[in-house]
């Protein structure tokens, strides 16, 4: 059997842009919640924590830099914390409005969102429906027809721009065709190694989330890049830890958090980000592995620091 990693990494994305507040009085909204959801999900264990921004207001995605900037100085002040900023935004907003936070405050990582793909809220509506407060969780929501855009133009614009600054990528790969986008770049020297492969499962309009699908997306990461990437998984809902537990014991690494699943276990709203850090800590440790501090993931990713 091939030698396991020394250590996992795990990503904690605190809010994202999907769910929206009405679903659970835990999501994160203001600055200081999220400032406070941050640094317990690094106390917790996170090595990154990947970074959203929400109008106070009402809650809806916010990618002004204004709207970044309070939550930002208070993580730094207080934690060694990977910051990982967002160029998803959400999937209504243009590539110019979803690159600004990550070209003003030129974080050590950004998301990097690799194909154009349906995006299919709309199941999260039925499901919600009724408890929704506010008119823009209605509209986003109801959205049955999002197209999430990144073409190969967008995407080398946000590699090119945000690259020259020294920000390197969790490159977000939803299904196996966005693994040959990211080979595109790669061999043209556009992007370089260790590539940080966020594989995702269990999205509408991406690849499932069965065992099948996660075996296929890293047999095909590993034939397409070798030693030249790190992997780790994200499962969408219910499937956040199941996915986590599986490549954690193949020896990747792995994200929780409040944007990619609300649960703490079945019909159990997670009370805190740091829950899910926790719990998915078990599992590693439970494995007889360790988690990455922030430094050692600096070290694993090959970030400026
Ligand atoms: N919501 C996740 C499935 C981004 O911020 O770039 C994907 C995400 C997108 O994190
Ligand atoms: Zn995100």
């Amino acid at each position: 059997m091939a030698k396991l990693p020394r250590k996992t990494i795990i990503t904690c994305a605190v809010t994202g842009a999907i769910h929206t507040p009405s679903m659970s009085p835990h999501l994160p909204v203001s600055a200081s919640e999220i400032a406070e959801a941050a640094i317990g999900a690094a106390e917790a264990g996170a090595a990154i924590v990947h970074l959203h921004a929400r109008n106070p207001e009402d809650g809806s995605p916010d990618q002004s830099p204004e709207a970044f900037l309070p939550f930002l100085q208070i993580i730094k002040q207080r934690s060694e914390v990977v910051v990982n900023l967002t160029t998803g935004g959400a999937p209504t907003m243009t590539i110019e409005q979803r690159m600004r936070p990550a070209a003003t405050f030129r974080p050590e990582v950004a998301s990097m969102n690799m194909g154009t793909m349906n995006f299919g809220l709309f199941p999260m509506l039925d499901r919600f429906e009724g408890q929704l407060k506010h008119q823009w969780e209605r509209d986003y929501l109801g959205n049955r027809d999002i197209v999430f855009r990144n073409t190969f133009g967008d995407l080398e614009r946000v590699m090119t721009d945000l690259g020259a600054n020294g920000t390197r990528f969790e490159f977000e790969c939803y299904d196996t065709s966005h693994l040959y986008n990211l080979k595109h770049f790669f061999d043209r020297g556009i992007v370089t190694g260790p590539l940080f492969i966020q594989t995702v499962f269990g999205l509408m309009g991406g690849i499932g989330a069965h065992p099948e699908d996660v075996m296929h997306m890293k047999r095909t990461a590993d034939r397409l890049f070798g030693d030249q990437y790190r992997w780790s998984v994200l499962g969408a809902g219910r499937n956040q830890l199941p996915i986590a537990a599986m490549a954690a014991a193949m020896g990747g690494n792995v994200r929780v958090g409040l944007e990619d699943s609300l649960w703490a276990g079945p019909g159990k709203l997670a009370e805190t980000n740091a829950q899910q850090v926790r719990m998915v800590r078990q599992i590693i440790e439970g494995l007889g592995m360790e988690v990455a501090s922030p430094e050692e993931a600096r070290e694993i990713l090959a970030l400026k620091g």
